[in-house]
This record gives C-alpha cells, structure tokens and sequence, in this order.
C-alpha cells in the first residue's frame, strides 16, 4: 500500500465506514415479522385469498416498513385492514381477533390521523387480477417494546369492504371504519433471516412461516456498503493511476510533437 493511500484512507473512514458500521449494528437489532394470510375459515368470501405481509424494523426508533402481497380478491376492489388486537385462533376464525389493536383507547381512524388505532393501516386497491402489492411505512406500529404496545403475536385482518377511516356516516364508523365481513386473516410472527430465508414458528398455533427474500430486500444488506466503501476506496487509487496514465500520454504527445 503506497503511503498516499494510507493518507487518504481516515478520510474514507470517516466519510463512508462510521456509517456503514451503524447500519450494520442497527440490522443486528432489526426484527422482522410475516404474516401468513389465510381465508376465514367461517365464511365463503375470502376462500381464494392468499398471500403475506412484512414487517421490517431496524430499531425501536425507526419506522416500521409494511409489505402487503396478495393475491386473490376481487378485480379493482377496495379493502380495509388492520392489525386486530388478539391472535387469530388455529381455527383461522378471523373473528376471534377481535378489535381493532388499540392501546391508546383513541377512535379508528386513518393511518395519517392524529387521533386512530394503533392498527389503523387504511385502505389498498386491488388491480385487473384481483392481487395487490403494497409497502407502507407506519409511525404507530412497532415490533418493539411492552406487549401492551407490541404489534408481534396479534392478527392481521383483510376485510370486504372499504375502510371509511372513521369519517363515515355508519354507527362503525368510529370503531371500525365499517370495512365489512373479515376475508382472511393470520398471525404477526417474529422471524430471522437465514440465508436469505425468513423463518419463525407462531406462539400461537405452532404454525412455522418462511419467506424466500431476494437478497435486495434483506435488512441484512450493511456489507453491501462496506464493500461501496471499499470500492470508493479503489476509485481514490484508481484515479491516481489514471491521473499518471494521463499525464504520462500528453508527455508522450508532447514529447513527440517536440520531435517534428
Ligand atoms: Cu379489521
Ligand atoms: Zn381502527
């Protein structure tokens, strides 16, 4: 290593390595959970529902990411849904989730309100298939902390109707949003990530969950800076060479221009 580049390595170290290394610490923290979304198991109207939904934290104080991907609805449709307070049972009885997750004892609402549930998450569309995809940030849900307050272990609920977002004339409106019969359902499950595989087992049912993620959407992705950092650091001496091969050309030219 040439003594300019052990020069210009601390700058690098500060620039690029100090935040490298607390993403990589924040993702040793992160938790991740899915739900796997099955139909209600006491009606007909979501039996051809599935799909799952994501939720990434790095740490207690940032925003949680939700990915909502489902298929099997209704083309164009628009439906409500939530994170309920209690688990749903190894019955798949959506029902049995209970209300609306609502620690602070406010009135539903919508995800942007001031005033809402804490499992307030408003409303998606589905497109000409029937299938949505959806990511979401939400500044209420957390899957740290109390119990109390903690999103993990409690149902997720798909509903029929739309979400009202607590502005509707309906007697449910400020309970529910009036979002109609519950579609399917399933449990928020904690689950790590193993070679790029989220795996985790329901405390509830006993039920195991795993995801493949493509390697872009791990939270695990921290050694990918490292190795910008790294490949910055190359480019410091890249460019040097590049500079001397540059400069040596025009001598060159220079040189034999002198020469006519
Ligand atoms: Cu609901
Ligand atoms: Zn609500």
């Amino acid at each position: 290593m040439g003594s300019h580049l052990v020069y210009n390595v601390p700058k690098l170290v500060q620039s690029k390595m100090l935040p490298a290394a607390l993403l990589l610490a924040s993702a040793l923290n992160a938790k991740t959970a899915i739900v796997q979304l099955k139909p209600d198991s006491t009606s007909n109207l979501g039996a051809t529902i599935s799909g799952t939904v994501k939720f990434e934290q790095p740490d207690k104080n940032s925003l949680i990411k939700i990915t909502l991907d489902i298929k099997g609805l209704a083309a164009g449709t628009t439906h409500g849904w939530h994170v309920h307070n209690l688990p749903v049972p190894p019955s798949q009885n959506c029902t049995a989730a209970g209300p609306h997750f609502n620690p602070m004892n406010k009135t539903h609402g919508a995800p942007e309100d001031e005033v809402r549930h804490y499992g307030d998450l408003g409303n998606f569309v589905t497109d000409y298939k029937g299938d949505a995809f959806v990511v979401a940030t939400d500044r209420l849900l957390s899957l740290f902390g109390d119990t109390a307050v903690n999103a993990l272990n409690r149902g997720l609920v798909i509903h029929q109707n739309a979400d009202d977002l607590g502005r509707g004339n309906s007697s449910l409106s400020l309970t529910t949003g009036n979002a109609g019969g519950r579609l399917a359902c399933g449990n928020i499950v904690e689950v790590t990530d193993s070679y790029n595989t989220l795996t985790g087992t329901s405390s509830i049912d006993g039920v195991t969950v795993t995801q493949s993620v493509a390697p872009a959407y791990t939270l695990s992705d921290a050694p990918v800076y490292i190795t910008t950092a790294n490949q910055d650091y190359h480019l410091v001496s890249g460019a040097t060479t590049i500079g001397s091969a540059i400069a040596f050309v025009l001598a060159l030219g220079g040189f034999l221009l002198g020469m006519l």
